[in-house]
């Protein structure tokens, strides 16, 4: 049965490959069905020239073409709406969501392997996916799992360095610590600093950035041991794919545990390049910072409550209506609850996005897994209400775009079900799961010579008096076309005149 719809839906995809233009351009998944190739960095040696020809045609055939106007508003309201970016991982549509190399979340649930049949998709294979723009056969994911746990040793100094935070320090303060700690062995700073010619950058990167996602759940994991297993480390499994690994490190050894890390850490991956930890990692790496750096950055806006955080808000807001109406709290006391929180100048966490215009594809395929392994924990019930409690009052505000769910109003409730309660700790794993997305485009971003960003910013100042040019230049537009009239007009007319002598003169030459 999984194999027919596996079939039919690759079948739908091939069609549609042939119709879409874009879709055929970034992924070409048939080629690779049958390629027999595990190297992951030899797949991509033989992809660069290409997507490198394809950058240059782009830009000298169509520079100058125009994505679109910049107003006032964009400029103060955060750039939304501006396109500014190259983000080749991922593409994320306001109504559909986020497409991995154009696969929807339940097509890379049907179309990449997984740890048993009809499983949830290895995180590995996503990795492939947006580095080659091709899904993996289950051999080359099992290659991929190989060599990431091969890389999967954290040096010494890393712990130590955690170690002399406070115990209480935010989980996100010590992973991000831990992370820096991590880039002391960076093989891009040491080639930079041998003087690696510009056209191998994205070598050195390359190896710095699987490093790093196969090291960043031991660091990660290390944390939560530390923090709340009193320091009992649990080590690497050897056989384990990345999501069961990193689900077993933190010492949870349930199958279905394991498969809800897989799930989370493979839609948490990447939300293509404008959101603030991506945006943040692309930024510093463009001035040649390494991906240690730019990556432990990320982490650090991740750690902010309207982006990352916002999923340990979720379940700390959850638990506090529980604490205060109970487990079974009627609908209309979470109304109530709900304006109490706005009321008191605060944000409902977990709905609303800067892009999305409806719900969350990531919050659907939560709230599936929930309805399949957890259909009736309460607090997945509680969840399933805010969803028809918390829209229709964030319209009534009439100034939210989206009241629709994020991604973050799911993913408290499954963790917590299977007995990772520590809310604190949520956007580590939100952080481990971005490695992946941020660094593949990391390697893409040298490869393809991406340079340095700098856009320009203005004062206040400088947006009034452009302002007051603008409108009183509109206003005298009337003007402006009349004054040129009238040039024009007594351009014609000295034409016509000017020299009326030497012109009478030349035609009784001729006569
Ligand atoms: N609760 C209350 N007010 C909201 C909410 C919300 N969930 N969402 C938006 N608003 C307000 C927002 O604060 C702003 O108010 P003001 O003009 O007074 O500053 C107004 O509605 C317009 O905001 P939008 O244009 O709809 O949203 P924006 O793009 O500025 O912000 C978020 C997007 C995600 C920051 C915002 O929706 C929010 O704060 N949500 C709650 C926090 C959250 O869930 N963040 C996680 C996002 C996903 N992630 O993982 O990163
Ligand atoms: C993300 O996954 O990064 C969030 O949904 C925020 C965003 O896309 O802006």
């Amino acid at each position: 049965m999984v194999f027919y719809r596996s079939v039919s839906l690759l079948s739908k995809l091939r069609s549609r490959g042939v119709q879409q233009p874009g879709l055929r351009n970034s992924v070409r998944w048939l080629q690779v069905q049958t390629s027999s190739d595990t190297d992951l960095h030899s797949q991509l040696k033989e992809l660069i020239p290409e997507q490198q020809e394809r950058l240059k045609k782009l830009k000298s055939e169509h520079g100058k073409v125009q994505l679109g106007n910049i107003t006032i508003d964009m400029v103060l309201g955060g750039m939304r709406g501006m396109t500014g970016l190259l983000w080749e991982t991922s593409l994320l549509d306001p109504e559909e969501g986020i497409r991995f190399r154009g696969l929807s979340i339940p097509e890379c649930q049907k179309l990449l392997p997984a740890a048993k049949p009809g499983g949830e998709p290895l995180p590995e294979g996503l990795l492939w996916l947006l580095l080659t723009g091709k899904v993996p056969t289950k051999d080359q994911v099992d290659a991929l799992s190989k060599e990431l746990r091969n890389r999967a040793t954290v040096p010494d100094h890393v712990y130590k360095t955690i170690d002399a935070l406070p115990i209480t320090a935010h989980p996100m303060t010590q992973f991000a610590t831990g992370v820096m700690a991590l880039q002391v062995q960076s093989e891009f700073q040491k080639a930079y600093e041998k003087g690696i010619h510009k056209s191998k950058y994205w070598e050195p990167t390359y190896e710095d950035s699987l490093s790093l996602i196969a090291q960043v759940p031991i660091v990660a994991s290390y944390v939560y041991r530390r923090m709340y297993k009193n320091g009992q480390v649990i080590p690497v499994h050897d056989s384990l794919d990345y999501g069961g690994n990193f689900a077993h490190m933190l010492g949870f050894d349930n199958p279905a545990m394991q498969e809800l890390m897989r799930l989370y850490v493979t839609i948490h991956s990447d939300h293509e390049g404008g959101n603030v930890s991506a945006h943040t990692g692309h930024l510093v790496a463009s001035a040649l910072s390494d991906p240690y750096l730019s990556f432990a950055a990320a982490l650090n806006g991740l750690a902010g409550p309207l982006h990352g955080l916002a999923n340990q808000e979720v379940l700390l807001w959850i638990k506090s209506v529980v604490e205060e109406c109970g487990e079974n709290v009627s609908k209309e006391h979470l109304k109530e609850y709900v304006w109490k929180t706005l009321n008191s100048g605060k944000v409902v966490p977990g709905f609303g996005h800067g892009v999305l215009r409806k719900t969350d594809p990531r919050y659907t395929c939560q709230r599936e897994f929930a309805l399949k392994h957890l259909p009736d924990d309460p607090l997945f019930k509680l969840v399933a209400n805010l969803y028809e409690v918390v829209p229709p009052i964030l319209l009534e505000l009439g100034k939210v775009k989206n009241p629709w769910p994020n991604v973050d109003a799911h993913s408290g409730v499954l963790l917590n079900h299977y007995g990772l309660t520590e809310a604190r700790y949520y956007t580590v794993l939100f952080g481990v799961s971005r490695s992946i997305g941020i660094c593949a485009q990391l390697i893409w971003d040298r490869a393809l010579g991406l340079p340095l960003e700098r856009p320009k910013s203005v004062t206040m100042e400088w947006l009034e008096n452009y302002c007051k040019k603008y409108t009183s230049s509109s206003h005298s537009r009337a003007r402006e076309i009349e004054f040129y009239f009238r040039k024009l007009r007594s351009a014609v007319k000295n034409w016509f005149w000017g020299d009326f002598h030497g012109k009478i003169k030349r035609v009784q030459v001729l006569f």
